[in-house]
């Protein structure tokens, strides 16, 4: 079948299946220790929810139901003859679990298509706010302007039965994620472009439309938003924002005011602000040092950069220890369309001085660069210059991972979250034997 909705509904009663026999069998069985540092530290490292749209290897990086990107680069349908995937396809996998043909693609772009148009209200709403106020909180405030057509929240008030919640959830997330390009680019023509809006093309792809509507037209441009859109879309589970989105979403709160909770987090600098942080770090070493600087000039900028105290942005990973398989597929874009930009060249630079200082300090878990590091200096070549956007951009993708998982995370009848916390005194009290 074409219809996302039918084939998603054919699969959840059997992995409810799976999962009950999961807790039958092993409910009670222990699946790792809880050490007082990870207690202090964040979580980090306890394994403790459950995530079925994506699973990250430390060393190998992100796999989408079981596929690594450049797999995902060669069997998902592109729009051009050996282009890009479209997300499209990337969000049925990871809403089925199964790889989806060209015409089931074609069909999920047409559905999102026809669901995508943003009610006047919602520009309203961005308009009222102050001028200066940052893309990131106008996408969030957006999102949140778009909640009255929750069709989840609207069932609940109606009484919906539980074993029905999956349904208005994938409703939502259907509209939600139609709406984003519009929302997006209403957002980045309101800032940059004098409120100038371009109307969606209905020949055109989601991803292709985010940057149509944006103001940008060639293939190229097109073909990296797709990339962009594909790669971003989920990290499993524990980041930050999935993380933000499934607490939230665990209060049955619908899929807007959860989303915007994780996009929230997004906005944070060591998530993922990081990528307009780099620009900025970069613009700063070019208007330093040239277009071309050495590298022991380089390298004496990035040990400043520690000395103040400040981070190295794009550099480091709660839980990647490998460079990020995100960060390898855009430096290969950029080797075969920008290969002779001096940002791109600058980008190269960094990578070969910075794990080395990094490793130096003796405290940097991964020296290596995640996907912040690289995205920037894309987007900047296709004309895309305003980094405080490019949170945005990276929002939109992340929707499509949270909320297919929100899909799943309301079929398994996932229960609301509640980890336990404890005082200092408690740890003190526990080990100190007073
Ligand atoms: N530059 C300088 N110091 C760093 C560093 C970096 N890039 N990465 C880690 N460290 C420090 C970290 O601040 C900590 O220092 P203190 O002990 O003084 O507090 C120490 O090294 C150990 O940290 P870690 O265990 O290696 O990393 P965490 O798991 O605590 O933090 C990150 C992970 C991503 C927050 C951290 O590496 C970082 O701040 N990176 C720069 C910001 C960034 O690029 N964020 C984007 C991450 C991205 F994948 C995403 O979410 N989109």
């Amino acid at each position: 079948s074409t219809d996302l909705k039918s084939v998603l509904a054919e699969k959840i009663p059997q992995q409810q299946e799976r999962l009950k026999a999961i807790k039958k069998s092993y409910g009670s069985k222990q699946m790792g220790g809880v050490s007082v540092d990870m207690v202090i530290g964040g979580m980090r490292g306890i394994t403790g929810l459950l995530w079925e749209t994506s699973l990250l290897d430390p060393d190998e990086g992100i796999r989408f139901r079981g596929y690594s990107i450049p797999e995902l680069q060669e069997k998902l349908p592109s729009a051009i003859p050996d282009g890009e995937p479209l997300p499209e396809g990337l969000m049925w996998l990871l809403l089925t679990g199964e790889l989806p043909n060209k015409e089931q693609v074609a069909a999920l772009s047409a559905d999102l298509r026809s669901r995508a148009a943003l009610p006047d209200h919602v520009n309203a709403t961005l308009k009222a706010m102050h001028p200066n106020t940052h893309p990131m909180t106008q996408f969030s405030a957006g999102v949140l302007a778009l909640q009255p057509e929750s069709t989840f929240a609207a069932a609940y008030e109606k009484g919906i039965n539980k074993m029905q919640y999956w349904d208005p959830v994938y409703e939502d997330t259907m509209n939600l994620i139609a709406k984003l390009p519009a929302l997006a680019s209403t957002i980045y023509r309101n800032v940059y472009k004098g409120g100038d809006l371009i109307e969606a093309d209905p020949n055109l792809d989601w991803a292709a439309n985010l940057a149509h509507q944006m103001g940008f037209q060639d293939q190229e441009t097109q073909e990296l938003m797709r990339l962009y859109q594909t790669i971003h879309t989920d990290h499993e589970g524990g980041n930050v924002s999935a993380h933000a989105t499934h607490l939230v979403g665990s209060a049955l709160s619908d899929p807007y005011f959860s989303f915007s909770a994780g996009l929230n987090g997004l906005a944070g600098p060591l998530h993922g602000l990081a990528n307009q942080e780099v620009l900025s770090w970069l613009f700063r070493v070019r208007d330093e040092l040239g277009d071309t600087p050495s590298k022991d000039q380089v390298k004496d900028f990035v040990w400043a950069t520690l000395k103040s105290g400040r981070v190295v942005p794009g550099y480091g990973h709660a839980v990647l220890r490998k460079t990020d398989p995100r960060y390898a597929c855009q430096r290969v874009f950029a080797m075969k369309h920008l290969p002779d930009d001096p940002m791109f060249r600058l980008v190269s630079l960094f990578y070969e001085v910075v794990p080395s200082i990094l490793q130096e300090t003796g405290k940097v878990k991964n020296p290596w660069p995640n996907v912040d590091a690289h995205s920037g200096v894309l987007l900047q070549y296709y004309g895309i210059k305003e980094q405080n956007f490019y949170t945005v951009l990276f929002g939109v993708s992340r929707a499509i991972g949270v909320l297919s998982q929100a899909v799943w995370s309301r079929a398994l009848g996932l229960p609301i979250e509640r980890p336990k916390s404890v005082t200092m005194d408690v740890i003190e009290k526990k080990f100190s034997g007073t």
